[in-house]
Order: structure tokens, then sequence, then C-alpha cells
């Protein structure tokens, strides 16, 4: 027991509580009219390219770990089963490259960004997160866009466990921003106060990448 007595259970109940009335972190499911479901100088394609840094790093589930550090309550380090056992969510989105192709209703199955923060909870000066992962690649994105409704941490496409080109064992998607910020192969997520470019931020991509805006570039 510290010295104020409070107990370390109704700090974290506090935090939770302020985290669930924070609408800021709560955007809901974005819904666009049918007309815009295509962001402007997008092609729909129906296979699914492969884009990466070229290393396509191979991690069985039993040396596989899940860090979130930074501005949280408890810093977590997951194992596979640890992971799992968060529970269980299913996506269907849209994915937006900014390459220029873009492929509908890929079904997605793995644990929410939102499940994953309740158990870290971040902390009132959270903004931004920056992503790391095992083949050495980062980015950063804004932790509302990380945390929105659609956002998830996915094992499983179309049914069948993430193959390792597409970033199995785990991958992020956050289906409202370029592809570029979904990290495949995710080993690592740290909230930060300050936004910090990644990988393809310092090399002359947007900070957010919003499809429906265009912002491809950091003059975009
Ligand atoms: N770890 C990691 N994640 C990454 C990349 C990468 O090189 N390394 N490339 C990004 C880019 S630019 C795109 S378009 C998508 C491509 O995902 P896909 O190969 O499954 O289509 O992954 C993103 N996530
Ligand atoms: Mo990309």
């Amino acid at each position: 027991m510290s010295d104020d007595q409070t107990p370390v259970d109704s700090k974290l109940t506090s935090s939770k509580r302020r985290w669930a009335s924070e609408g800021k972190f709560l955007t809901g499911r974005i819904t666009r009219p049918e007309a815009e479901r295509l962001p402007p100088g997008q092609h729909l394609v129906k296979n699914w390219p492969v884009l990466d840094l070229g290393q396509q790093p191979v991690i069985s589930t039993e040396s596989w770990r899940l860090e979130v550090r930074g501005l949280v309550e408890t810093t977590l380090t997951l194992t596979w089963g640890d992971f799992q056992a968060i529970g269980q969510s299913t996506r269907v989105s849209d994915i937006h490259c900014v390459t220029t192709w873009s492929r509908y209703d890929n079904k997605w199955k793995g644990v929410s960004t939102r499940d994953l923060l309740d158990r870290a909870m971040p902390k009132p000066q959270a903004a931004y997160v920056m992503l790391t992962s095992y083949d050495g690649y980062t980015t950063n994105l804004p932790l509302a866009d990380f945390a929105a409704d659609d956002a998830i941490l996915a094992t499983s496409w179309e049914g069948l466990p993430l193959t390792p080109e597409h970033g199995g064992p785990m991958r992020l998607v956050v289906p409202h921003l370029y592809f570029w910020k979904s990290a495949k192969w995710l080993r690592r997520i740290e909230l930060i106060a300050a936004d910090e470019a990644g990988f393809w931020e310092k090399n002359g991509y947007h900070m957010h990448g919003d499809p429906w805006r265009e912002q491809r570039y950091s003059d975009d």
C-alpha cells in the first residue's frame, strides 16, 4: 500500500472510467456514402499485392512477443497465449495503398486495438503511437486513429492464418488510413505525447495518411 493509501485497484478503476468516458478516442465506425467508398486516385484490385522493405521475418508463435509501453498505466509484454486470451474480434474492411490500389471486403480476425488498450490503459498525455515491427519498420499515427473501432491486430484473413508475407503471425489493420500505417509483423506499440515520424514518414510520406484527403506525401 502506498502512503496515500490508494489501493492499486481503485487507481485502475478510475483510469478505466476516464478512458471509457473520453469521447476523443471513441470515434466509432466511420460510415461513408457508397459513392465515396473508393478514395480519390485509387483503383480496385482483386488480388492482394505484397509490399514491404523486402525482408520478411519469420516469427514462430513460441518466440513472438508484443510489447505495449510508453504513456500507459501498465506496460505489457504479451506472449502469443496472453494475446489470444484478450479475446477475438472480427472486422470486414477495405485496404487503400498509397501506390493507388484498393481492395474491398477483407475479413479479419484478431484482437481489437481497443481491447488491447483497455489492458494497458493510456495515460491522459498519450496522443500518438509509434509502431515497431520485427523487420525494423516503424510507422506513426494518432492514438485516436489507432483506437478506431475498425482497427484490429489481425491474426487471420478470410478465415486462414495470416501468411508471413502479409505480416503473420500478427499485423495491424487501420483501414481508414493508407496501408503503410498498418504495420506487418508488429512487435512494439509505444504511446507518446508528441508525433514522431516513422520509416516512410521520414522519407516524405504524410504524417497522417488519410486516403479521402489524399494525404500521400508530406506536402499534400
Ligand atoms: N513491418 C512492415 N509493415 C509494413 C510494411 C513494411 O515494409 N514492413 N510496408 C507497409 C506498406 S508500404 C504497405 S502498402 C503494406 C502492405 O501490406 P501487404 O504486403 O500485406 O499488402 O504494409 C505496410 N506495413
Ligand atoms: Mo505502401
